[in-house]
């Protein structure tokens, strides 16, 4: 039986968080410092570490069979590499940035700029689709220091936290793209019966680590009296499940809840009488 070849990133913002999913997924992965090649102990998969702009051609020419990596590399290097699953981590946004001085007010001020950037094909499509006119300096890093150095006007470039922006006294002025981590496949391996069942059995790992991710188990003592303004407002995915206790006039509820729905329901819980109250983490959650 052949392996899955999955390409991750070798080292970067991408690596932890992907070997983390991977562990999480149930795969028996040794260390992976300078390994160029890991295989999976415990399942048919083979992990190759490659720098991120590197995955979509690799996966495009079945280098690879699969691989993780950022929307904006994806989509910058226009190959026929797909998006499998939105992976939830390496979040950041494409952004166009001006000098702190020289705000831009609207959109049709780019026409006649000069901007800088890493990413010219995603920069491309933004300008043509706005019908701005403007020219573009392709740089292959230190996008952020152009207008100082008096290279361009404008950068569009990577921004999380917006530090760097702000270090170098520019501002964000439109949005152009928004990424996060994906798994990447090719229509070559959805072809091939073998390859394709070990990546539907990852994909499918995978989405029950997010679906655990993004619930949790919910757990508090009621009043018999309450349950059914208790049922009422918790946001359960299925139907809570209820516990008799050794005190008749009281009854355990368990119910796995949406993650971001805990702290608007905790106040209606206590005035409906829950007491006791436990959330608890899920490591996978298969739906
Ligand atoms: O060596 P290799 O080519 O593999 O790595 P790399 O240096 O090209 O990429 P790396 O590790 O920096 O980023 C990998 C991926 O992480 C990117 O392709 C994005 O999908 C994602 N990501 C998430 C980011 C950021 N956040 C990010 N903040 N990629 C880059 N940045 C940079 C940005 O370019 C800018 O210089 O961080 C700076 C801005 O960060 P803030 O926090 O100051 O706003
Ligand atoms: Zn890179």
């Amino acid at each position: 039986m052949s392996n899955l070849k999955l390409a991750i990133q070798r080292k970067g913002r991408l690596t932890d968080k992907s070997v983390e999913l991977l562990k999480l997924c149930g795969l028996d992965i040794e260390s992976y410092f300078e390994r160029l090649v890991v295989t999976a102990r415990n399942f048919p998969l083979e992990i190759l570490f490659l720098r991120d702009d590197d995955i979509p051609e690799y996966v495009q020419d079945s280098v690879a069979d699969a691989g993780i990596v950022g929307e904006n590399v994806l989509f910058e290097k226009q190959t026929t590499t797909m998006e499998m699953e939105k992976l939830g981590f390496g979040r950041c946004s494409l952004i166009i940035a001006h000098p702190e001085k020289n705000q831009l007010k609207s959109i049709n001020e780019i026409d006649g700029k000069t901007i800088a950037t890493s990413y010219p094909n995603i920069l491309k499509n933004f300008l043509k689709k706005n019908k701005i006119n403007a020219k573009i300096i392709e740089l292959s890093g230190s996008v952020e220091i152009a207008p100082s150095l008096g290279v361009a006007d404008l950068i569009c470039d990577i921004v999380s936290t917006g530090n760097t922006l702000m270090m170098n006294k520019l501002k964000k002025s439109f949005n152009v793209f928004d990424s996060e981590a994906v798994l990447v496949s090719s229509k070559a391996t959805l072809n091939n019966p073998e390859k394709n069942g070990i990546l539907q059995d990852l994909l499918g790992r995978i989405r029950s680590v997010k679906n655990a991710r993004d619930s949790k188990y919910l757990m508090m003592n009621i009043p018999k009296t309450s349950l059914e303004r208790i049922v009422e407002i918790i946001p359960s995915l299925k139907s809570p499940t209820v516990l008799h206790l050794a005190d008749e006039n009281m009854l355990a509820v368990h119910a796995v809840i949406p993650s971001n729905k805990f702290w608007h329901i905790i106040e209606d819980l206590k005035a409906a009488g829950a007491s006791g109250i436990l959330l608890l983490p899920i490591e996978n959650l298969i739906q």
